[in-house]
């Protein structure tokens, strides 16, 4: 077998390449490239280390075969995917599950040996022509309990660039885990091209492996689906971290300044496309990371990390009044990739809700782009897509936290759960205990669909812990795991709903976009015992007073009593319904629901019965202050 594997890679590597992975001497790794190649069959293959020599090669190779335009600023390149790739597609991503077992009908699965051999095939010669680019990277801080080394093969060098800006390197770290078979594997092929771009993405698929800790994805591009360190890892990361009694979650990490240069870190688990990140960056504050947040307990304190190092994010609203930083970051040199924005005649990117005129015409993803073109179905085409991105690494944004590369990771005070609510949630409340702020707030969470995944978008999705598309464990046993977390800590994290997407009876937005830098900022202080608040039957919310000088103090605006009162009214039919909706989900669908759920469903339901029928339907929070 060994001389099998030496054969194949010495048919494809050249001596050079060939010495820099075996100098690794892991007969796992070196077997799965060997497998790779003769599966995928490429032209040549290109070991990249941790050098600025190799990051260097695989920037200009993505310029050069057409998958990165170089923009006018320095270090900015632009990339584009296929009109019908701008997504995660979950519909075409699945778990390969052994014969016998199953996650429950929530998650998408398909038989492991029918579907390893369906993604197999549709990989086999993928590559061919093409040169198979092998990437070492590490999830977590190098050198922390937390880090994962990881490799990803892939054919596209625009996912190898991105990873480049997105993680910490790995081939040097790979040597210190000399021949341990514990590393995830990420194979890519971004399958037949036309003009630069998937072309069957009709056969677009996502397959992940939880027993071997693979991920194979073909025929797409888009970096959700590609990027395998990303989504495609914190799949895997959620059975590792289930087995090993750590959770990996879709959640921002940040720190929160509070009075006297006190740092407070929070995580912030929200849906795609519902203000995580422009959470993680708000004015004043440090940010450790947008996205997907690994937690332990060490000593009895809650501790983590930021699996990443850079933002995949989207460009949708960015302007400098919104997002000062990103913006600032954005039209700065340094290195940036944006994707699916409109490219005008001098080059220069162009987003949606930039704050100023897009032009009449360019370049976007669906080609030559003019205002009034129409897609296939006669739909408009916007001149950037609403998923657009930018690529971008976090050491290089002036909000950089220290602790983004503390091995031991940060201690998390708080952790809030946000979705995108029109009509239920307050804007922020804490939850009255740690069972609750799991189980009705981040385990009851939902939210309405956004761009950010392929399909209709505005429909009122379950999402718990906005985790669902990436959950890889029965549902019930997440919830018991996040429950069970808080055994044997000292001081538990205090957990918080947010909602930024609260509407008045006209419909319109009760806040504005800045609002959400004075729920974090009130969060902070309950963390730390600064500031009493009002109990209500879904939790605790601030005091007006508290409110008010925090609008004054941060935003320099006048908070009213009667804006107050509109944004903190408890609505009872609508927590109601939300119950409602969510526990039948659990019931019908998650079979191995715990029991507490349930009980606390039921009490909740009790609570906002019971104030209904002393203070009606709507309930002021001025009400409740009295008592
Ligand atoms: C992301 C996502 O890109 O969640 O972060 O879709
Ligand atoms: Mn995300």
């Amino acid at each position: 077998m060994a001389g099998e594997i030496n054969d194949i890679l010495k048919s494809k590597l050249n001596p050079e390449h060939y010495d820099r992975l075996t100098a690794l001497d892991n007969p796992k790794m070196l077997r799965f490239v060997a497998d790779a190649i003769e599966l995928t069959n490429p032209a040549s293959v290109y070991v990249c280390t941790d050098s600025p020599h190799d990051i260097a090669y695989i920037r200009g190779l993505a310029i050069k075969n057409g998958e990165e335009i170089p923009l006018n600023i320095k270090g900015h390149t632009c990339h584009f995917d296929g009109p019908k790739d701008q997504g995660r597609d979950k519909a075409n991503t699945r778990y390969l599950m052994p014969a016998g077992s199953t996650l429950g009908e929530s998650l998408n699965s398909v038989e492991k040996k029918a579907g390893t051999e369906e993604v197999r095939d549709l990989l086999r010669n993928s590559m061919a022509g093409r040169e198979m680019l092998v990437c070492f990277w590490t999830l977590g801080p190098i050198g922390s309990e937390f880090a994962i080394p990881c490799i990803q093969l892939t054919d596209s060098p625009y996912v190898a660039h991105s990873e480049s800006i997105l993680y910490r390197p790995g081939y040097e770290q790979f040597k210190s885990i000399a021949d341990s078979p514990d590393f995830f594997r990420f194979l890519h092929s971004e399958g037949e091209l036309e003009n630069s771009i998937s072309k069957n993405v009709d056969r677009r698929r996502v397959y992940i492996d939880l027993e071997d800790e693979i991920v194979y994805s073909v025929n797409t591009q888009y970096g959700g689906n590609t990027i395998g360190l990303k989504k495609l890892a914190l799949r895997l990361a959620i059975q590792k971290a289930s087995r090993q009694g750590w959770l990996a979650e879709h959640m921002f990490l940040m720190g929160v300044h509070g009075p006297k240069k006190r740092v407070t870190y929070f995580t912030g688990a929200f849906p795609s496309a519902c203000g995580k990140t422009s959470t993680s960056m708000l004015p004043g504050q440090s940010i450790v990371g947008d996205d997907i947040a690994y937690l332990r307990k060490k000593e009895g304190v809650v501790r983590s990390v930021n699996v990443e190092k850079g933002i995949f994010g989207i460009i949708q609203d960015v302007n400098p009044k919104n997002d000062p930083v990103i913006h600032k970051a954005l039209t700065s040199p340094m290195e940036v990739i944006f994707s699916n924005i409109l490219l005008d005649s001098q080059n220069k990117p162009h987003w949606l809700g930039m704050g100023c005129e897009i032009p009449n015409d360019g370049f976007n993803f669906s080609g030559k782009w003019f205002k009034g073109k129409t897609d296939d179905q006669g739909k408009p085409i916007p001149p950037a897509h609403k998923n657009a991105r930018y690529c971008l690494s976090i050491p290089d944004l002036d909000n950089c936290d220290p602790a983004l590369d503390d091995p031991k990771g940060a201690p998390v005070g708080g952790i809030v759960y946000g979705g995108r609510d029109s009509s239920t949630w307050v804007p922020v409340e804490q939850a009255l205990s740690w069972e609750e702020g799991i189980i009705l707030k981040g385990a009851a969470l939902e939210s309405e669909t956004t761009a950010a995944t392929i399909g209709k978008e505005g429909v009122r999705t379950f999402n718990l812990m906005s985790n669902l598309d990436f959950v890889s464990i029965p549902l019930g046993k997440y919830v018991q795991i996040n429950l069970d977390f808080a055994k044997d800590v000292k001081k538990l994290p205090l957990i918080f709903s947010v909602n930024y997407f609260l509407r008045g009876k006209d419909g319109q937005y009760l806040n504005t976009m800045a609002d959400k830098l004075i729920w974090i900022l009130w969060a902070e202080l309950r963390v730390n015992a600064d500031v009493d608040a009002v109990k209500t039957p879904t939790g605790f919310i601030p005091v007006y007073d508290d409110l008010a000088r925090l609008f004054k103090e941060n935003l320099n605006t006048e908070y009213s009593r009667d804006n107050y009162v509109q944004q903190f009214t408890v609505r009872i039919p609508e927590n109601l319904a939300k119950l409602d909706r969510v526990e039948k989900i659990y019931r019908d669908k998650v079979p191995d629901t715990p029991q507490i759920v349930f009980s606390t469903f039921d009490e909740a339901r009790k609570r906002l019965q019971a104030a209904a029928g002393k203070y009606g339907d709507y309930i002021s929070p001025f009400d409740l202050a009295e008592k």
